[in-house]
């Protein structure tokens, strides 16, 4: 490992906490990093530092608002991905890279880059045309499968709004197992509609669940601004705090998480999505669930007995409990 401090990515990332993830260096869109435990002065001194169970994903095209085109997305999958893949990884900080160099503008994300949104449905990518472009991949609203990814993911997703968080970057929001706000920067507006575009999906959908039809109704119908105490109020952000200690308390919250089992962690955000997801959430909550029955004797049982060749025999294990 390297002793090397990362880049300043953003007025309030402290890269003595962080170093950035093996294989992830080269990114373009996003920056993928992996909290250690180190002082300054210790980093200076040691070779290796301790991985803490956090790591931070964060939108890194501040001069448009860190607005997502589809190599953003494909970056952010595979960076979701490869955090879910991690034993011990145990929270997910989704923030914005910035301020813009451009004018200064906070943002956490701008949803899908309107500029290269094509009217046949594709989003083109810099320097593609219809002729050079992959059929198979371009018209894929592919966000919606990082949405589906945090909301499965057996890891607790924070998004951490340090700016403007509009559009599909307000329903990334959303589909975040919680939320801390910059109280000065953080802001919040759906613009879906005003684009022409909606998330039918999750982005209304569950903010419904979250905050109650009308108060959602209103939040896409008007594409009004709100702050981040006001979201706080309405019961869509946890917790609104000033600026410059938005990453620090982020990080209280990730500690405090790793205090609990991460057993009962994945099991909690399981059932919490369950009525909500219909079958494919009872399908990961139950997937957990047999994850489970298999450690225990009844089902070592089954098993043998069927390599064995045999009856199995179930006289053990009661019925009840
Ligand atoms: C965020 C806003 C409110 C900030 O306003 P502010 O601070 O006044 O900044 P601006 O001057 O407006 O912006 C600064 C520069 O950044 C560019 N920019 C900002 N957002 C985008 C964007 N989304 N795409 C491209 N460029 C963006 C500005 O143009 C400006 O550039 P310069 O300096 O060159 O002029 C404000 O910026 C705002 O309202 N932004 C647009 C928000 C928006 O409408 N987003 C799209 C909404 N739709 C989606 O996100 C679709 C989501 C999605 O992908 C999806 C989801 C479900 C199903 C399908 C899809 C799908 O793929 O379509």
């Amino acid at each position: 490992m390297t002793t090397d401090l990362p880049a300043q990515v953003s007025d309030i990332f402290d890269p003595v906490r962080w170093r950035l993830v093996e294989g992830f260096e080269n990114l373009q869109d996003i920056t993928y990093h992996r909290q250690v435990e180190r002082s300054q002065a210790e980093r200076a001194e040691s070779e290796s530092a301790k991985d803490l169970p956090t790591v931070r994903i964060a939108f890194n095209r501040p001069e448009v608002r860190n607005a997502f085109r589809p190599g953003t997305v494909d970056e952010l999958y595979r960076a979701m991905d490869h955090a879910r893949m991690t034993p011990d990884v145990a929270t997910v900080l989704l923030t914005g890279n910035g301020p813009s160099p451009k004018d200064g503008g906070h943002s956490f994300c701008s949803g899908g880059d309107q500029r290269i949104r094509g009217r046949d449905g594709y989003r083109y990518a810099e320097g593609e045309t219809k002729e050079t472009i992959d059929p198979a991949r371009a018209g894929r609203l592919h966000i919606l499968e990082v949405q589906r990814l945090m909301r499965t993911m057996p890891k607790v997703v924070i998004s951490v709004v340090n700016g403007w968080a509009a559009g599909g970057g307000h329903s990334l929001h959303v589909v975040s197992d919680l939320t801390i706000a910059s109280r000065q920067h953080g802001m919040f507006k759906q613009t879906d509609a005003t684009v022409g575009s909606f998330d039918a999906g999750y982005g209304s959908a569950l903010l419904a669940r979250q905050i109650g039809q009308k108060r959602a109704r209103e939040i896409f119908f008007l594409a009004r601004e709100y702050s981040a105490d006001e979201m706080v109020a309405m019961g869509a952000v946890n917790e609104a705090v000033d600026h410059e200690r938005l990453e620090e308390v982020a990080l209280e919250y990730a500690a405090d998480i790793a205090r609990q089992s991460p057993q009962a962690i994945r099991m909690l955000k399981f059932a919490f999505n369950l009525a909500d997801d219909g079958l494919a959430g009872q399908q990961v909550f139950a997937g957990e669930a047999t994850r489970m029955a298999y450690m225990t004797d009844e089902a070592v049982e089954g098993k043998e007995a069927f390599l064995e060749k045999r009856s199995p025999d179930w006289s053990s294990f009661p019925y009840y409990f």
